[in-house]
């Protein structure tokens, strides 16, 4: 298998899944965004964007749906839900809960604070788009007040998906303002075992590639 990778960016979501199922995987990093400084990237990933991932024959460039795609493949009953559990519906829902609604807002802050030239930054946009985020915790404050995961009881994909938000938030300043009950469920996902072997992973693997992340903390 093999992951296209830039430090901290959505394909954090498919290698922190990786390294919870310690499945062995080629990583490959790049500089953020690839569209730009990595323009030989376009000729495999047209979009430009990463993730990738390659198995086999497979090709896919959505990061929940990589999550997804792994842990039905590798845990079934435990990283994955199955349909006949009663979380399915809950861990579907976490898995496109975490892109979908708590992801794409911040993407709104990233460009219009971090990313544009500054002649076109809108300090508007980044406001109210970290508003928007922010306000969406509150689907997420509902589930971790009646159970510490986010689908069946236990971590699965689900709390990868929805997590991977909350690394990005951090990213863009944005973690002081988590309810205090998220603020407690990321400090607990930081420190599983598999969220601290994927970031040493970006680490070893930038530099044994000898590729300026460019963080986007650093931007
Ligand atoms: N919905 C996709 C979005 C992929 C995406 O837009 N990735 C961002 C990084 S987090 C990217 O590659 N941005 C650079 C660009 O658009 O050029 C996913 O969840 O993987």
């Amino acid at each position: 298998m093999i992951l296209y990778h830039c430090a901290d960016a959505r394909s954090f979501r498919p290698l922190w899944a990786l390294e919870e199922l310690g499945l062995p995987y080629d990583l490959r990093m790049l500089p953020f965004p690839p569209r730009f400084r990595a323009r030989e990237y376009l000729d495999i990933n047209p979009l430009g964007t990463i993730p990738l991932f390659v198995d086999g024959e497979t090709r896919m460039t959505e990061s929940a749906a990589i999550v997804e795609y792994l842990c039905a493949r590798h845990s079934p009953n435990d990283l994955a839900v199955g349909p006949d559990e009663p979380g399915f519906g809950a861990w579907l829902n976490a898995l496109h809960f975490g892109e979908a609604t708590l992801t794409f807002p911040q993407t709104l802050v990233l460009r219009y604070s971090r990313l544009e030239p500054a002649e076109r930054r809108q300090p508007q946009v980044a406001q109210d788009y970290a508003r928007w985020f922010l306000a969406r915790l509150k689907g997420l404050v509902a589930i971790l007040e009646t159970t510490p995961f986010v689908a069946a009881g236990r971590f699965t994909g689900g709390d990868i998906s929805v997590a991977y938000a909350l690394l990005l938030a951090q990213t863009l300043g944005l973690d002081g303002e988590f309810p205090p009950i998220v603020a407690n469920y990321w400090a607990r996902m930081q420190d599983r075992p598999g969220f601290l072997a994927a970031k040493a992973a970006q680490v070893r693997a930038s530099q044994s590639q000898a590729v300026d992340p460019l963080d986007v903390a650093k931007l």
